[in-house]
């Protein structure tokens, strides 16, 4: 670990303190967001947690990269877990017993020797890639981390933008809630609310052994998962042929997506690939991008919506998803300014609450403790950091950047926080609240 941390010393304790949750998480060949609550290795996890690991490991920001690829899919998909085998079955829910992805997984391509479920969750790993190369690019060369990594990638994005392409508008459309990563935001109510629940007794939740019932998502929520999950299961995973009675278009999973196909196209450059194929790259984010304002801007509103492919109708309401395409390069300059005054409004509050909410203050649905109804949470604001950032907001974003230390610090790394008193909620010594922290100090 480096003496002398750039910033001074001020945070040289928090910098610490995360790098040992890094370290306690980590299992050998990849990090857990937290030992006890989510004991297995978690797709988009593991793509913030690469993000600050590259500071002070940049070897084992890649082999968490290498590891989770370890378990793609040869349709291209990354698993949203990747369960490890060392630990009971009963420790998480749904466990592998559940997603059988050996056998039922089995024609699109699942690995064989490692047990995973069959959803994914947003493409942050592109970004990450990218990001862990340039923190130690003689390291990266040595190891031939990119020219490893590229086809893998590349595959992935491949899956989203064809079979994940359900509404036929060059967006990747979500099947399940867990795979936005924003599970019980207020934005699926409706279209959950169609899905029939599994049996109550079908069932049993492992996640309220670690945390609060008032925290997490309900035993409806919960049902309804379960029989979603259930049913692309029971269709082999087979996105053409499973009847999906859930599939929506996110913000956030896309913008994440045009950010990653940047990188991919940054990543191409440099392995050497043919130049036509960094082309692709930027050309496909250029038609995401085109897409994104297309079917999920709102300008009545100022804030991206998501979509319901069922119904083909918007959803609207304000989830922090929608600001998150503040990432996004090349938005049109009257989309950002929206996007910039919907942020600093009302209903988000930046600056003025702790962090950014993940969902719209003043709304009904709002709930300040309930997992993403409310919450303010450490990635979502590390992205819109970013996004402020990428816009020239050097102040806002000096505010939010302290907001973020400073909560991570005075909660021990909590997985969230209430977003008017900046009190921890969730678990403690979350990864990617202690890697992104640890992003911002560098
Ligand atoms: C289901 C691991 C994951 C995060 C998600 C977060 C939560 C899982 C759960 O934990 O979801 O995937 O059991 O609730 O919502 O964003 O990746 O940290």
């Amino acid at each position: 670990l480096e003496a002398t941390p750039p910033g001074g010393g001020r945070w040289t304790p928090l910098r610490q303190a995360a790098t040992h949750v890094l370290l306690d998480n980590w299992t050998g060949a990849a990090t857990v967001p937290s030992r006890a609550l989510y004991p297995h290795q978690w797709s988009w996890d593991s793509a913030f947690i690469a993000i600050g690991l590259r500071h002070v490991a940049p070897r084992r920001a890649q082999r968490e990269l290498e590891t989770l690829l370890g378990a793609q899919w040869d349709d291209g998909r990354i698993p949203h877990i990747v369960f490890n085998p060392a630990v009971p079955l009963d420790a998480y829910f749904p466990s592998p017993d559940f997603w059988r992805s050996s056998t039922a997984g089995r024609a699109a391509g699942a690995p064989r020797a490692v047990q995973t479920s069959g959803i994914v969750q947003p493409p942050v790993h592109a970004l990450a890639a990218w990001q862990v190369h340039l923190a130690d690019p003689a390291e990266s060369r040595r190891r031939g981390f990119l020219p490893r990594i590229y086809p893998r990638l590349a595959a992935w994005h491949r899956y989203l933008a064809t079979r994940r392409d359900l509404g036929g508008g060059g967006l990747a459309a979500v099947v399940h809630p867990w795979e936005p990563g924003l599970d019980n935001s207020p934005y699926w109510d409706a279209a959950l609310a169609r899905v029939e629940p599994a049996p109550p007794h079908s069932f049993r939740r492992a996640d309220l052994t670690h945390g609060s019932p008032s925290d997490r998502p309900t035993d409806l929520d919960y049902a309804r998962y379960v029989r979603l999950a259930g049913v692309y299961r029971d269709h082999d995973y087979d996105d053409a042929r499973t009847p999906h009675a859930f599939a929506v278009e996110d913000p956030c999973f896309n913008a994440l997506l045009i950010a990653s196909e940047h990188a991919l196209a940054a990543i191409a450059r440099t392995v050497g690939a043919d130049p036509a194929d960094a082309r692709a790259h930027l050309r496909r984010a250029e038609e995401t991008t085109a897409a994104l304002v297309d079917r999920l801007w709102d300008p009545a509103a100022g804030v991206f919506g998501a979509r319901d492919l069922l119904t083909g109708e918007p959803i609207g309401g304000y989830g922090v998803s929608g600001l998150v395409p503040l990432i996004v390069p090349g938005l049109p300059a009257q989309v950002t300014a929206a996007l910039l005054r919907t942020a600093h409004g009302p209903r988000f509050r930046l600056g003025q609450v702790h962090l950014v909410p993940s969902y719209d203050l003043t709304a009904e649905e709002f709930d300040g403790n309930r997992y993403w109804r409310g919450p303010s949470w450490f990635n979502t604001a590390w992205l819109i950091h970013r996004g402020l950032v990428r816009h020239g907001r050097a102040g806002s974003a000096r505010v939010l950047r302290t907001q973020i230390l400073t909560a991570a610090d005075s909660t021990g790394f909590a997985e969230y926080l209430e977003p008017y008193t900046g009190q921890g909620r969730g678990i403690r010594r979350f990864a990617w609240t202690a890697a992104l922290a640890l992003d911002l100090l560098h």
